[in-house]
C-alpha cells in the first residue's frame, strides 16, 4: 500500500482534481498533520488514500476512526464546512420529534410513490473505521453488534444473515431488491472499506424486511426502515423506535458540533437520508428538474443507489442536508420536497 509521501505526490500531480480534499489539504496543513496518529493508530494516509488514488472523487477524504475527526480536524473541518455548506460546526443535539409528527402517507392514492426508506448511520465509539480495523476487530465488532440486535423485540425482532456463507445468487437478489449492499464502490474500496471482505459483514432483518441493519458496510451500522408505498410516518417512527432501543445497548460515536460520526464526512450529523422511489416521468424530463430539486434542498438519484441511472422515470428523491439541522427538520424538509414534487408532476400531467 502506498505510503503517505506517495499519496501526497499523487494528489499534487492531480492538477484537474475537483475534490474537496484537493481544495482543502494545503501544503501547510499536510506538514502539520503528516506525523499525527490517533489512539486507534489512524494516520493521514488512512484518511486521504481514496481521494489520492481517485482524483475524480467528490469529497476524497474519510476519517480513519472516530478520533480522526479531532486529530485531523484542521483538514476535516474545512471539508465538512465545504461539503455541508455551513460556516460553523454547531450541529444541534438529536431531536426526532416523534410526538409532533403529522405527515402520514405522502401519496394516499398510491399513484406515484413506489416505496419509502429512511436510514441513519451509526459507529461504535470503541472501534476504528475500516482502514484501521483488523480481521479480528471486524469479527469482534460483528459479535458486539449482534448481541444488541438480538435484544430487539416485537416488530423489530429479526435474524442476522452474515455475508460469509451467503450464496452469490441470494446476495444478488437481495441487492437488486434494494435490501443489501455489495463491494462495488471503488472509492470505498480504496479507503479500505472492503478489507477482509466479507468477514464481519452481514444484514439483519425482520421477516417482513421493513427493518434492516447493514453491518460493516461503509459504516459500522446502518439502520434502515423501508416499505412499499408512501407512508413516511410509519417508516420514520419504526426507525426512531429502533434507534431508541439500540442506543440503550450500544454506545455510538458522537462529537459536539458534529453530531453522530460516520466514516465519510458527507454523512455526519443526523446521518439521516429519507427517500422515496417515485414515478415522475414528466417533471424529470424538464430542463428545470435539477434546479427544482436544489431549491427544495432535495436530491435525485437513480433507483439502484448513488451514481446510478433512473429506470422508467422512477427516481430516488431524498433530503440533501444532514448536518446543521435536527432529524425532525431533515425529515420535514424531505416531506415538503416530496409533496412539491408530487404537485408539480400532477400539474404537468
Ligand atoms: P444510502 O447511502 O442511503 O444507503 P444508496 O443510494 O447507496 O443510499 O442506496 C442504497 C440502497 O437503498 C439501494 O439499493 C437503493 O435502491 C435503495 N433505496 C434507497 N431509497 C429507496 C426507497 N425509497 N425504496 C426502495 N429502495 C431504496
Ligand atoms: C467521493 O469522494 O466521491 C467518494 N469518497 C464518495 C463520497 C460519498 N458521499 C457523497 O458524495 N455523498
Amino acid at each position: 500500500m502506498a505510503d503517505l509521501a506517495d499519496l501526497w505526490a499523487k494528489l499534487q500531480a492531480a492538477k484537474d482534481s475537483k475534490s474537496l480534499l484537493k481544495k482543502n489539504l494545503t501544503e501547510d496543513l499536510y506538514n502539520e498533520l503528516k506525523d499525527k496518529k490517533t489512539s486507534f493508530n489512524g494516520t493521514l494516509a488512512d484518511c486521504i488514500r481514496s481521494g489520492c488514488e481517485n482524483p475524480d472523487s467528490g469529497v476524497g477524504i474519510y476519517a480513519s476512526d472516530p478520533e480522526g475527526y479531532t486529530v485531523f480536524a484542521p483538514v476535516l473541518d474545512k471539508v465538512i464546512k465545504d461539503y455541508h455548506k455551513v460556516d460553523k460546526l454547531d450541529h444541534p443535539e438529536p431531536s426526532f420529534g416523534e410526538d409532533k409528527i403529522d405527515f402520514g402517507n405522502l401519496d394516499p392514492s398510491g399513484e406515484l410513490i413506489v416505496s419509502t426508506r429512511v436510514r441513519v448511520g451509526r459507529s461504535h465509539d470503541s472501534f476504528g473505521f475500516p482502514p484501521v480495523l483488523s480481521k479480528e476487530d471486524r469479527v469482534n465488532m460483528e459479535k458486539k453488534t449482534l448481541e444488541a440486535l438480538n435484544t430487539l423485540e416485537g416488530d423489530l425482532k429479526g435474524t442476522y444473515y452474515p455475508l460469509t456463507g451467503m450464496s452469490k445468487e441470494t446476495q444478488k437478489q437481495l441487492t437488486e431488491d434494494h435490501f443489501l449492499f455489495n463491494d462495488s464502490d471503488r472509492f470505498l474500496r480504496a479507503a479500505g472499506g472492503y478489507n477482509d471482505w466479507p468477514t464481519g459483514r452481514g444484514i439483519f432483518h425482520t421477516p417482513d424486511k421493513k427493518f434492516l441493519v447493514w453491518v460493516n458496510e461503509e459504516d459500522h451500522l446502518r439502520f434502515i426502515s423501508m416499505q412499499m408505498g408512501g407512508d413516511l410516518q410509519e417508516v420514520y417512527l419504526r426507525l426512531v423506535k429502533a434507534i431508541r432501543q439500540l442506543e440503550k445497548k450500544l454506545s455510538f460515536a458522537k462529537r459536539e458540533g458534529l453530531g453522530y460520526l460516520t466514516f465519510c464526512p458527507s454523512n455526519l450529523g443526523t446521518t439521516l437520508r429519507a427517500s422515496v422511489h417515485i414515478k415522475i416521468p414528466k417533471l424529470s424530463a424538464t430542463p428545470e428538474f435539477k434546479a427544482f430539486c436544489d431549491k427544495l434542498n432535495i436530491q435525485a438519484r437513480g433507483i439502484h443507489g448513488e451514481h446510478t441511472e433512473s429506470v422508467g422515470g422512477v427516481y430516488d428523491i431524498s433530503n440533501k442536508r444532514r448536518l446543521g439541522l435536527t432529524e425532525f427538520e431533515a425529515i420535514q424538509e424531505m416531506r415538503v420536497g416530496v409533496e412539491a414534487v408530487i404537485a408539480e408532476e400532477k400539474r404537468l400531467s
